[in-house]
């Protein structure tokens, strides 16, 4: 009987973000970064090899994807079999458990799935930090995905030393994100390629790595002293440096919408008024608000009056990779 092997894995939202390679080969950071790993997002994977199959089988949310966009999957499962001595094609299916089109849907949680499913089924029996370093090679933001809480993932040089850890879990004190999930538009340039153009053409980039260094320190320092407001402080600047990367890059690019910029209006006057709320944004149009639970309410009611209900999303701090074998 061939093994079949599932692992689910949560979402992460950077507070102290990644954007930037400095090998795209092994998927080393220009720079750390610093995460919040969610409750609500998840990705559950389970792969099988199969000596009966011709070639990889990727099912994603009950479809069988086309070679095209299998090519990626099926290249870290290429890592995985050079890894084991795997030699069979592998069955995969996934489901990607997050609002429907709320494009929050993150290669994070999806190659940290199917790094941990994928390597147990192929007879690996990985620590968690070699997890990560395999996660990885999938997606840098993977690298953060296989822990829970508070998670930093550290540069490194080398394979060896690129690989993220815990800075707090469980995280045992009032804070966590409202995801304000706005109407999904094409996204301008994907991640890999954005984050790539920034890097070859920002002026600013050098500036860009040196600042995201220093916010490292102060976020770790923040999280350590439980202090919502550093924390939203040095998260919303980070974010809109990155931002700053993309609408410097020649061309120039960036993945704002008007509601974004009506959002993160709502959350900059309901700090005006005293609410110990911030912001931070990715590669989408999606805010994401971080507060204490305490204070949903009065940030629900202010937004209700440009968003419907169903597109703000409460998100508590969530758990690391759990594995199962049948
Ligand atoms: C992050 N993002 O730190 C940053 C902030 C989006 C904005 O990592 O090329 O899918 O697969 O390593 O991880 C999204 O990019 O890119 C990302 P690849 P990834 O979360």
């Amino acid at each position: 009987m061939n093994t079949t092997v599932t692992a689910k894995a949560h979402t992460n939202i950077a507070l102290v973000k990644y954007w930037g390679k400095k090998d795209p080969q092994l998927m080393l950071p220009q720079n750390g970064s610093i995460s919040l790993t969610l409750d609500h997002f998840y990705t559950e994977t389970s792969v099988t090899f199969d000596d009966q199959l011709a070639h990889d089988q990727i099912y994603f949310n009950d479809q069988l994807l086309q070679p095209a966009k299998a090519q990626r999957i099926s290249q870290f499962l290429d890592l995985i079999r050079q890894r084991s001595g795997q030699t069979h094609f592998a069955r995969v299916t996934t489901g990607n458990h997050v609002p429907t089109s709320a494009g929050l849907a993150s290669s994070a949680s999806g190659f940290a799935a199917l790094a941990a499913a994928g390597s147990r089924a192929a007879g690996m029996h990985l620590d968690l930090t070699d997890l990560s370093r395999l996660a990885r090679r999938g997606s840098g933001s993977a690298t953060r995905s296989i822990f829970g809480g508070f998670v930093e993932w550290h540069a490194g040089h080398d394979d060896q030393s690129s690989y993220a850890e815990v800075l707090q879990d469980p995280v045992d004190w009032d804070v966590q994100m409202i995801a304000v999930v706005l109407k999904a538009t094409k996204k301008p340039i994907s991640s890999t390629d954005g984050m790539a153009r920034v890097v070859a053409t920002s002026p600013y980039y050098p500036a860009w790595v040196q600042t995201a260094n220093h916010d490292l320190d102060r976020m770790r320092h923040a999280i350590a002293a439980k202090d919502l407001h550093a924390l939203g402080m040095i998260a919303e600047t980070n974010a809109m440096r990155m931002h700053a990367l993309n609408l410097s890059a020649d061309p120039a690019f960036n993945y704002f919408t008007a509601d974004t910029l009506t959002a993160i209006q709502a959350v900059t006057d309901l700090r005006a008024n005293g609410v110990n709320c911030y912001y931070t944004l990715d590669a989408g149009p999606n805010v994401k608000i971080i507060c204490a639970g305490h204070d949903t309410a009065v940030i629900k009611a202010a937004l209700a009056k440009h968003f419907a209900p169903e597109q703000l999303i409460v998100a508590k701090p969530g758990p690391g990779i759990t594995i199962t074998e049948a």
